[in-house]
């Protein structure tokens, strides 16, 4: 089987699983675990933040921040498609008490401009309004196709967010995706933003894990929430010694799975029925449309597994994501199994 259904698929490497099995270990709820203390610390020096977090995925790092940024009744500001909205479970109404307010980017990019965010911040102190906590992003962005944000547009946006006295988290499950797409350091890309959650266990192709990065105040409020949440892992320098390999090794081969999502792409454009600008993949994620196919998403889904390919669908869309564990010439495989499922 050839799974492009995520980049979350991928199975450790030897070096990781060697890297594990030597792992150092201590209790990390009393902070004594050292490889999860070096992984934070190189983390904070990659992000060039203060402090970092290791969590066990992406969803509680976000979950966690928007948590720690806004008090209970706030909203929270996001792009409709985002993940902290779609996918997370409803778990920001349930965990921080917030409402979430989507908002559509009128360009289809999924990367909102200020005037977008503007027209529904709310910080008036009118009492019949509900208040805006956070603002949130994401980096690339998953649904809508791994697009990059340019390190000056968040800026734009968290400058003028702060201006109004509203904290911004950013989702970088695959911010280093991103870094490698635009040629600017995760650093750069998120500078000016309170928060950051990243994942190693998407491209950079850890089995488990993701990293808060913030201020050490922000970082150490975390820690508390972390453990409300059930994320006090202990011996978890097991986990954080595969991240260690996955932060070292993984960022310089990401733009092999970049050129292979572009490959794809434009494959699969040649196929009658198939909608999709191969010029807009910049990362590994490939959405492109099937209504003009007659069939729906589901039965190509399955007519693609049939064919030995794993995908999602979801409305009239598919998705695949390259990753380490997909070669160039499955790519051709792939664009092969897609034409004979329509
Ligand atoms: N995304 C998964 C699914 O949940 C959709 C995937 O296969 O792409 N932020 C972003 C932008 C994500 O894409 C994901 C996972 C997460 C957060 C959550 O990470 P995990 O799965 O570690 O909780």
């Amino acid at each position: 089987m050839i799974d492009l259904r995520s980049d979350t698929v991928t199975r450790p490497s030897q070096a990781m699983r060697a890297a594990m099995a030597a792992a150092e270990v201590g209790d990390d709820v009393y902070g004594e675990d050292p490889t999860v203390n070096r992984l934070q610390e190189l983390s904070a020096e990659i992000f060039e933040k203060d402090a970092a977090l290791f969590v066990p995925s992406g969803t509680m790092g976000n979950q966690i921040a928007v948590k720690v940024h806004t008090i209970p009744g706030q909203e929270i500001v996001i792009e409709e498609r985002g993940h902290i909205l779609n996918y997370e479970l409803g778990a920001s109404a349930i965990f921080a008490g917030v409402t979430i307010r989507p908002v559509r980017s009128a360009d289809g990019s999924g990367i909102l401009t200020w005037p977008e965010v503007a027209a529904v911040l709310s910080t008036d102190g009118i009492y019949d309004h509900t208040q805006t906590g956070l603002l949130c992003l994401e980096n690339t962005h998953n649904l809508a196709g791994g697009t990059v944000m340019s390190a000056e547009h968040c800026a734009e946006l968290c400058d003028n967010t702060h201006s109004a006295g509203i904290a911004v988290h950013m989702d970088g499950a695959r911010i280093f995706n991103a870094a490698v797409a635009s040629g600017r350091s995760v650093a750069e890309l998120t500078r000016h933003c309170d928060s950051v959650q990243f994942c190693l266990s998407k491209g950079l192709g850890a089995p488990v894990g993701s990293v808060l990065v913030g201020s050490k105040e922000f970082i150490d409020e975390a820690r508390i929430w972390r453990k409300r949440f059930g994320g006090g892992m202990r011996q978890a320098g097991i986990l954080a010694a595969a991240g260690l390999v996955a932060l070292e090794e993984s960022p310089k081969r990401l733009h092999e799975d970049h050129d292979n999502a572009r490959r794809l792409a434009e494959g699969i454009a040649q196929i009658p029925g198939i909608a999709i600008d191969a010029k807009t993949v910049e990362t590994n994620i490939v959405i492109f449309d099937i209504s003009g196919t007659g069939k729906s998403a589901a039965e190509i889904v399955g007519r693609l597994k049939d064919n030995g390919v794993l995908a999602i669908g979801f409305g009239s869309n598919i998705r695949f994501v390259t990753h380490l564990d997909v070669s160039q010439d499955e790519i051709e495989t792939v664009i092969a199994a897609l034409g004979s499922a329509l």
